[in-house]
């Protein structure tokens, strides 16, 4: 027996969904604004995950340019069916609900197939029903009325794979486990053993998540409930249980027919999280034809005891150490809305050239960021950078960024007398400077350094031994969910403001985790 400790793919890694082919699991993940975008995951024994891809990464793809930070790509759905994968989301605030396909899950993946105005709401699924026919559920709101806040539901409608469009009866088939349920979402469908089950989560996806099931002998319904619902949820634990807002699962089983469910939680640090919600995992087993997740104990626990495997993932070498050096950019590294395309790794040898755009954090246009997501409550990152900055709104340096209007900046910027080293809280909209000092050398070295909901930032020049301490103490909690809301968790990254011909070289940046 082997113990996999849970969350199995940590920092902002929601609304995960599986599926296996074979001895192989392919994972995916919703990333909202971030591109490249939905992370493919890879796994042969349930333990060490390697990110193979993204299945969003060419702008003809999607268009992000119109998305805040929590907008953009939701829950994706990923599928196998007859030698073809398939990835199915929503675009949001515009574009709906997409498919994409892909024969070989690490890319490329097609454009995406829109399936227009005829498929509303969000979080779609597929179904490959015995006959071949594929199914597509999804959420939306309450088609009678929508009587309150949250009040949506599930509808069923089948598609047509050649023309990739919804046809024939579409069917309202489940409206939650409670009564007056609010936010049924994150709908999938199996069959097994004869009924036909709609897995979905219910109670938004903060503090009262919970997933819920129904069954039926036929694929369109009528569904019941299982009476012992929700079957997975940690809000009766407290606030203070070191795993909240457990929802939103996907079903999977062994070639040997063992059950398990990935699903995301959230690990708030002193109560307030910048994680984001993360990939975890639980067992299933089945009683009476419901399942029953993590029998005898009824909620997520730190290590998942899985059988022996003989087929080893390759450890990743990405869990304690990652981001890019000598300017090569790897999977993990994203960019806000397309801002990826303001990197070069071919203009200088062994650095990475961001180009400046003249917008700031507050937009939704591309900006020049990119980053990796934060993981661990105990870590470092840095970076080396190489600016000159010409015009008084040149800038360029490292971010804590949570979201638009939440973020923490050192940046470099000019000055009449020399170049300026500013650190910048973003609370809610409101900047304020914590700490700055001249510079006299182009080449900076800059590191954060966060233990708990503290940080501190540091430099130093080329050469230097040590760093310089510029900022400490600096309260992290305001970067978090609970203080900012949206579904990300933080980002640490790099980036440049100012003219067009402006740009700033980066050698590297390294996250590292470290032990307390
Ligand atoms: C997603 C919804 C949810 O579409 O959060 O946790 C939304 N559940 O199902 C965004 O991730």
């Amino acid at each position: 027996m082997r113990k996999v400790s849970n969350p199995i793919i940590r920092g902002f890694y929601p609304d995960p969904s599986i599926c296996r082919v074979g001895a192989d699991y392919y994972l995916v993940n919703s990333s909202f604004a971030y591109f490249p975008g939905i992370p493919v995951f890879h796994s042969r024994d349930l333990e060490h995950w390697n990110q193979i891809g993204n299945a969003l990464d060419r702008v003809s793809q999607v268009d992000l340019s119109d998305c805040l930070v929590s907008q953009g790509i939701y829950a994706p759905t990923i599928r196998y069916h007859k030698g073809l994968f398939y990835i199915i989301t929503t675009k949001v605030p515009t574009g709906g609900n997409f498919i994409i396909t892909a024969k070989d899950p690490a890319g490329p993946w097609s454009d995406a197939y829109m399936l227009g105005e005829t498929a509303p709401g969000i979080d779609p699924s597929l179904f490959f029903d015995e006959d071949d026919r594929c199914y597509f559920i999804g959420t939306r709101p309450n088609s009678e009325s929508e009587a309150y806040f949250g009040n949506w539901e599930i509808y069923l409608q089948e598609l047509d794979l050649k023309k990739m469009k919804l046809i024939g009866q579409c069917k309202s088939v489940w409206q939650g486990a409670m009564r007056n349920a609010y936010w049924p979402e994150g709908p999938h469908l199996y069959k097994k053993d004869g009924y036909y089950y709609i897995l979905t989560a219910e109670g938004g996806t903060e503090r009262n998540h919970s997933i819920m099931i129904a069954r039926s002998k036929t694929l369109w319904g009528p569904y019941e409930g299982a009476p012992q619902n929700p079957i997975l949820t940690h809000r009766h634990l407290g606030t203070d249980y070191p795993v909240q807002c457990v929802g939103h699962g996907d079903f999977f089983h062994t070639p040997e027919n063992d059950w398990y469910m990935v699903m995301l939680g959230m690990r708030p640090c002193k109560g307030y999280t910048s994680l984001g919600r993360e990939t975890f995992l639980a067992k299933v087993e089945w009683e009476n034809d419901w399942p029953v997740v993590n029998k005898g104990i009824g909620r997520l626990e730190e290590n998942v005891i899985l059988p022996d495997s003989t087929d080893k993932e390759p450890k990743s070498i990405e869990k304690n150490v990652y981001g890019f050096r000598d300017g090569l950019l790897t999977y993990n590294v994203i960019s806000l809305r397309g801002g990826l395309c303001a990197a070069d790794s071919s203009a200088r040898s062994g650095w990475l050239r961001l180009h400046a755009k003249s917008e700031s954090f507050i937009t939704t246009c591309p900006i020049s960021l990119i980053g990796v997501r934060q993981k661990d409550y105990h870590y470092s990152v840095r970076t080396k950078m190489e600016f000159e900055p010409r015009a008084l709104h040149d800038k360029a340096g490292m971010v804590l960024f949570q979201n638009e209007e939440s973020n923490l900046t050192i940046y470099k910027k000019y000055h009449s007398e020399g170049n300026l080293l500013t650190v910048e809280s973003n609370i809610g909209g409101q900047n304020s400077v914590i700490a700055q000092v001249m510079v006299h050398q182009d080449i900076l070295e800059i590191k954060f350094v966060a233990r708990e909901q503290k940080g501190e930032l540091l430099f130093r020049y080329e050469g230097d031994k040590e760093f310089h301490l510029l900022a400490e103490n600096i309260d992290l909690r305001s970067y978090s969910t609970e203080a900012a809301g949206g579904f990300t968790g933080c980002i640490l990254g790099i980036f440049v403001f100012g003219n067009h011909n402006v740009s700033a070289d980066f050698k590297y940046l390294i996250y590292e985790a470290f032990a307390i």
